[in-house]
């Protein structure tokens, strides 16, 4: 069967040329902290987080406070709460973030604790 042969090494040359897209695709990284002051935040890069391109991300938060929470809202009812308060260490999340503002914020000292990023 000659014929057959032929069109699965054609298939299987497919497949390798496809590979190297799908791993450039990497999730950009946030980083998040919350405590031990009352000191809230979000950055990429080391930089304070202010705006941001609508996509998946990696959010790696770490609250190193028993009395302080990483909790974010955004559009359309976005409301999660990343870290909660009792909780302390590191945890590590993937995000996808639509267009429209957001705002990140510790739940108990929401009026102090707090930033906000719009996502385009
Ligand atoms: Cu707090």
């Amino acid at each position: 069967m000659p014929r057959l042969r032929s069109a699965l090494v054609v298939l299987g040359a497919a497949a390798a040329v496809a590979a190297p897209s799908a791993s450039a695709a990497a999730p950009v990284k946030l980083v998040g902290t919350v405590g031990p002051g009352f000191t809230i935040t979000l950055t990429q890069g080391g930089k304070k987080v202010r705006s941001l391109k609508a996509g998946t991300y990696t959010l790696t938060i770490t609250d190193a406070a028993t009395f302080h929470g990483w909790s974010l809202d955004g559009p359309n009812g976005f409301a999660k709460d990343f870290t909660a308060v009792a909780f302390t260490g590191t945890k590590t999340f993937t995000v996808t973030l639509k267009k429209g503002a957001y705002k990140y914020y510790c739940p108990p000292h929401e009026g102090s604790m707090f930033g906000k990023f719009t996502v385009s």
